[in-house]
C-alpha cells in the first residue's frame, strides 16, 4: 500500500501542479523526498511530469492504485494484480494491526465462495476487501454484508445497471443472474469484534468465458467496459456512507431485496426452512413465515420458490 507521504503526494498532485519545495515545506520533506515519493508513485501506475510548474499528474492507473487518487472514503488502497484471494491479504494485514484497508486486485487464483466454494475471479473483475475495526456486536455483524451488497447496488446503478438483492450475500442483475457476491469474515475477541474482511467480488469487465453460468457482468450489462475504477470508488464511497447508518442500511435493503415477500427455502446448519420470507431483523437474519411460525435464520443458503400467491 501506499505510505502516509506518498499519500500526502498524491493527494497534492490531483489538486494541480506541485512544486516539489512547498510540498516539502508543507510535508516537512527535503525536495528531494518529494521527488523520491512521485518516483513511488510512477512505479504504482502513475505518470507524472516534471514542467515549469513542477510536477503534473498525467494519468492515473485505470483500477489499483488508481483508486486512491480523489477516492472519498477513508480507506487506504493495497493493490497487487494477482492474489489468492482479498480476504486471505486482509487476513495477513489484520494480523499486522492495519484497518481500513481497501485490498483490491485485478484477478485471483483462490477466490472464495462462501461454506469452501469457489469464486470464479478472472482478470478484468473487481475483487475487494474491506479490512474494518467495526465497533458492532458481534452478533450484528451479517449487517456488513447487507452494507457491501447495497454498496455494490450503487456502485451498478452508477453506470446505469439496476440490480436486486438476494438475502443473504448476493446482487444481481436485473434478470436475477448473479453479478456480485460477498464474503464477510472476521475474528473475536473477549466477546467483541477485532476485525472483519468483508470481501467484495464484482463481475466488472471479467471475460464471460471465465465466468460460470448464471453469472452476468457489467460489461455484458452496459454493453462494453465499464471505468473500474470509478465503480470501485462509487462502491467505497458508499459502504463508507452505509457503514455509518447501520438501520438506514436495513431499509434500503429492504427496498432493493427480491428475496421478501418470495416463497424461499433456506438450508441451515439444521436443515431446510420453508415458507414466505417476511423481513429481516435488526441483525440481518431472515424472518420466514412457515406453517409451524415464523422462523428467525441468521445464515444460510436461500432459494427462491414459486411466489407464494402461485404457490
Ligand atoms: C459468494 O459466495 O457469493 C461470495 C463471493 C465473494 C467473492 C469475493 S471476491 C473478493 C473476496 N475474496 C475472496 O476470496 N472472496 C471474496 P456464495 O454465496 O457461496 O456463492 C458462490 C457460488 O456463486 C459458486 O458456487 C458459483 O455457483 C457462483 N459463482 C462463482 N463465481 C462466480 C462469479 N464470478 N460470478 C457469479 N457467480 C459466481
Amino acid at each position: 500500500m501506499l505510505n502516509p507521504r506518498q499519500r500526502a503526494v498524491l493527494t497534492a498532485l490531483v489538486h494541480g501542479p506541485v512544486d516539489p519545495t512547498s510540498l516539502g515545506d508543507r510535508l516537512e520533506l527535503p525536495t528531494e523526498a518529494v521527488a523520491s515519493h512521485v518516483d513511488a508513485l510512477r512505479e504504482h501506475g502513475f505518470a507524472v511530469e516534471r514542467g515549469p510548474d513542477g510536477f503534473t499528474l498525467e494519468a492515473v492507473p485505470d483500477y489499483g492504485y488508481g483508486v486512491q487518487a480523489d477516492l472519498a472514503a477513508p480507506f487506504v488502497v493495497d493493490y497487487a494484480p494477482t492474489v489468492t484471494s482479498t480476504n486471505d491479504r486482509a487476513r495477513e494485514l489484520a494480523v499486522r494491526g492495519e484497518t481500513d484497508v481497501a485490498v483490491l486486485a485485478d484477478e485471483q487464483t483462490g477466490g472464495r465462495g462462501r461454506l469452501a466454494r469457489g469464486w470464479a475471479s478472472p482478470p478484468g473483475g473487481i475483487y475487494c476487501s474491506l479490512l474494518l475495526r467495526p465497533s458492532l456486536a458481534p452478533e450484528r455483524l451479517p449487517l456488513l454484508a447487507l452494507v457491501a451488497a447495497v454498496a455494490a447496488g450503487d456502485a451498478a446503478s452508477s453506470v446505469g445497471v439496476g440490480t436486486g438483492l438476494k438475502w443473504p450475500n448476493d446482487v444481481q442483475g436485473p434478470d436475477g443472474r448473479k453479478l456480485a457476491g460477498v464474503l464477510a469474515e472476521s475474528a473475536t475477541a473477549d466477546g467483541a469484534v477485532a476485525w472483519a474482511a468483508v470481501g467484495l467480488g464484482l463481475n466488472a469487465n471479467a471475460d464471460p468465458a471465465g465466468l460460470p453460468v448464471g453469472a452476468t457482468s457489467l460489461r455484458e450489462l452496459t454493453g462494453g467496459p465499464v471505468d473500474r475504477r470509478a465503480v470501485t470508488q462509487r462502491y467505497l464511497e458508499s459502504f463508507d456512507a452505509r457503514r455509518r447508518d447501520l438501520d438506514g442500511v436495513l431499509d434500503a435493503w429492504r427496498r432493493r431485496t427480491t428475496t421478501l415477500g418470495r416463497r424461499v427455502r433456506v438450508r441451515t446448519g439444521d436443515g431446510d426452512v420453508v415458507g414466505e420470507a417476511v423481513d429481516v431483523d435488526a441483525t440481518g437474519a431472515l424472518l420466514i413465515e412457515t406453517a409451524d411460525g415464523t422462523e428467525r435464520v441468521a445464515a444460510g443458503d436461500c432459494e427462491h420458490l414459486r411466489p407464494a400467491a402461485e404457490g
